[in-house]
């Protein structure tokens, strides 16, 4: 293959989903992914889709095992200290729900239905680096089996995360960046045991964080936040759970059924924005582009919200011609980024501890998480957010 329309960099959700989209569309395109499927789909990541993010993934075609297997979920819970609070998302967002289901289960429905379609995913494509895009004329090189390839293309899709080569194809001096890093991580286990509780619980304690979140009503996904300098090392299964039982409330201590772990893991937590999220030819998509701590759930629904903008304007320009919205790619996804980076940063500073927080610090805390779990704005305002913001139009 050396010719094609998009060249898409990164099989991740964003890759995967664009090319699905582009591909129903007639657009051809062809991914180019530096690791093996098989690693792709080993990395265990987001479990919770908004009602957006199915929408796009129906359109898709790639949605029948998402709509057979995901669990929808109409409220979630906080914890406080101990204290249990329900939050009707349905009744507080007008309406709208979630879909638990993981986002590997995404990765490999969307997997399926390309290689269905028989579209190129170029798997284990070597030191990927992106050519003239400020020309009319951008290609990509890579090596793979042995070859040095180059792929001639009309647009390139960064869709390659946060340790991607896209956003570093765009010179320094024209990066516009935001980062907070917050001094602590998640640590997750992963085990094929009932979850605690019919849907997902935010636990907000003096000893840290935990959230109690599920795959299925046959596994469960656990979290707790874990100092920057903790290793996977200092962390047994045994330890995981006795800390997990002091963080939640009392009543779901009791009846937690513990078991071995699946997978263990620890991912910082830290807030990125590169305003710059197109360059020439070049747009930058999901982790490429924006990392947001996993405590409002939004980092794959903001990748997919990305891919919808994109998707509607490769659209506009190869059906209509439409070359003048291309402008509006950038403006279009930044105006939702920032309102997710904004609840991301929220529940964060909400339900986390900070070493350097006072007893003051905590109180204040406490009446913040007490004020949005009790006033009718304060449960819309959570709910609206949680559920997923609109998306503007490209015109
Ligand atoms: P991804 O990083 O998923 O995919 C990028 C792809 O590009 C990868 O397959 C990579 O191998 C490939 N690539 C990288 N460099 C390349 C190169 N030079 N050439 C070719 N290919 C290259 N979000 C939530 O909503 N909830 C969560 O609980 C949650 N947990 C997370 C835990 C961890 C450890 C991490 C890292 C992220 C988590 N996220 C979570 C966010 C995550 O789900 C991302 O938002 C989502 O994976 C974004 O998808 P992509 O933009 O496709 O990026
Ligand atoms: C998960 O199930 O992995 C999950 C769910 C909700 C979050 C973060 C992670 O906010």
């Amino acid at each position: 293959m050396t010719k094609t329309k998009v060249a898409i960099i990164g099989a991740g959700p964003s890759g995967l989903l664009l090319g699905q989209l582009l591909t129903k569309a007639g657009i051809d395109n062809v991914i180019l992914e530096r690791k093996s499927g098989e690693y792709v789909l080993s990395r265990i990541r987001a479990g919770v889709l908004e009602q957006g993010t199915v929408d796009l993934i129906r359109e898709s075609g790639a949605g029948a095992r998402m709509d057979a297997d995901g669990l929808i979920h109409t409220g979630t819970d906080f914890s406080f200290q101990g204290e249990h609070y329900h939050l009707d998302l349905e009744k507080y967002s007008g309406g709208k729900q979630v879909v638990v289901y993981g986002q590997t289960e995404v990765t490999r429905d969307l997997m399926a239905e390309r290689k269905k379609a028989g579209d190129v995913t170029i798997y284990e494509a070597a030191n990927v680096q992106l050519h003239d895009i400020e020309s009319d004329n951008p290609y990509v090189t890579y090596e793979h089996q042995d070859e040095n390839l180059r792929l001639d293309c009309d647009y390139v899709a960064g869709c390659d995360g946060f340790h991607g080569v896209s956003r570093k194809s765009i010179p320094k001096t024209e990066l516009e960046e935001y980062e907070k890093v917050y001094p602590f991580g998640w640590l997750g286990l992963m085990s094929d045991t009932p979850p605690v509780n019919d849907e997902l619980v935010y636990c907000a304690h003096e000893r840290g964080f935990a959230l109690c979140s599920m795959r299925s009503a046959t596994r469960s996904r656990y979290y707790l936040q874990v100092p920057n300098t903790d290793t996977i090392e200092d962390w047994s299964e045994e330890k995981f759970w006795e800390e997990l039982k002091r963080r939640i409330p009392k009543e779901m201590a009791e009846r937690l059924v513990t078991g071995p772990a699946l997978e263990m893991s620890i991912a910082p937590l830290r807030s990125y924005v590169c305003e710059t999220m197109q360059y020439g030819k070049l747009f930058l998509l999901g982790d490429s582009a924006h990392i947001v701590p996993p405590t409002g759930a939004k980092g794959l629904n903001l990748a997919a919200s990305d891919v919808e903008t994109a998707y509607r304007l490769f659209v506009k320009i190869y059906q209509e011609g439409r070359t003048d919205l291309i402008p509006r790619y950038q403006e279009v996804c930044l105006a939702r980024v920032w309102k997710s980076v904004r609840f991301s940063w929220w529940m964060t500073m909400l339900l986390h501890r900070f070493p350097s927080s006072s007893r003051f610090d905590f109180r204040v805390q406490q009446a913040e998480f007490d004020y949005f779990i009790n006033s009718e704005a304060g449960k819309s305002n959570i709910a609206e957010n949680y559920v997923g913001l609109s998306l503007e139009k490209l015109e």
